[in-house]
């Protein structure tokens, strides 16, 4: 089953948690670890990117750790067209739609694209929507970030993305926002959506991770959480509130 089918397959029926790694933060072999506990609390499937340090060598060495040790899908979240992760299950093909530097929207993936067809990924077509505050994401990637209230702008983005034909669209605040995509804004875009709605970015909490998934995300993800709880328990139970 290809990993889009994976998530394809669970839409509308429960939401998905994904757990995010930066191969930079620690060593393969540690981060096969810190994705075996996510698995033992219930995540569905690791990302692995980061905005800084990233090279071939280490997204493909933490792909092929992690995938050895917990047999879940890898998914590569690539921040540019500088590394490729050959040996992750799939990557996610998105474009920065709402970013002022043509880079970020269409020139990165072109430049990637041939070299992503040589070494036979699968691709998942991805909308990458920045939302207030953004954090460094929004900076490095140029983004005018939607603003937190405007749930319209918010729409508008996520729709256009899917009558453009990408299959997922990703509500972004930024890794370690202090404030989470507002759970009005998901449950906006939600009721405007076909495709599956991703949701991340300063996701701590059980209660922000049930507000998340009760508002209509369909995939929640965490990274700086997961990476820093070292309290299986603690990580457990935001797992368990996005999937209720
Ligand atoms: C960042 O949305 C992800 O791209 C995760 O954010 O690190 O805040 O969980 P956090």
């Amino acid at each position: 089953m290809t990993v889009r089918d994976f998530i394809l397959g669970n839409l509308g029926k429960r939401t998905l948690h994904m757990s995010l790694l930066d191969p930079d933060k620690q060593s393969a072999e540690e981060a096969a670890e810190l994705a075996q506990m996510c698995k033992d609390a219930g995540t569905d499937a690791i990302m692995i990117g980061g905005s800084t340090g990233i090279s071939n060598e280490n997204l493909d060495e933490t792909a092929e750790r992690i995938k050895a040790r917990t047999g879940l899908p890898v998914i590569y979240f690539p921040a540019g067209p500088h590394a490729l992760a050959s040996k992750a299950d799939a990557m996610f093909y998105m474009s920065l739609v709402n970013s002022t530097d043509l880079k970020w929207v269409i020139r990165a993936q072109a430049m990637a694209s041939l070299a992503v067809k040589k070494i036979g990924i699968e691709t998942i077509s991805m909308g990458y929507i920045i939302v207030e505050p953004g954090m460094k994401v929004g900076e490095v990637g140029q983004a005018e970030p939607v603003k937190r209230d405007d749930l319209k702008g918010a729409m508008s983005w996520a729709l256009g993305c899917e009558l453009m034909g990408m299959s997922l669209v990703y509500l972004e605040a930024g890794s370690g926002a202090d404030r989470p995509v507002p759970p009005e804004m998901i449950s906006a875009v939600k009721g405007v959506l076909s495709v599956p709605l991703i949701v991340g970015g300063g996701i701590k909490t059980p209660e922000a991770a049930k507000a998340a998934r009760d508002a209509g995300a369909d995939v929640v993800v965490t990274g700086t959480f997961v990476e820093r709880c070292h309290d299986p328990g603690k990580l457990k139970a935001v797992i368990d509130a996005v999937k209720g």
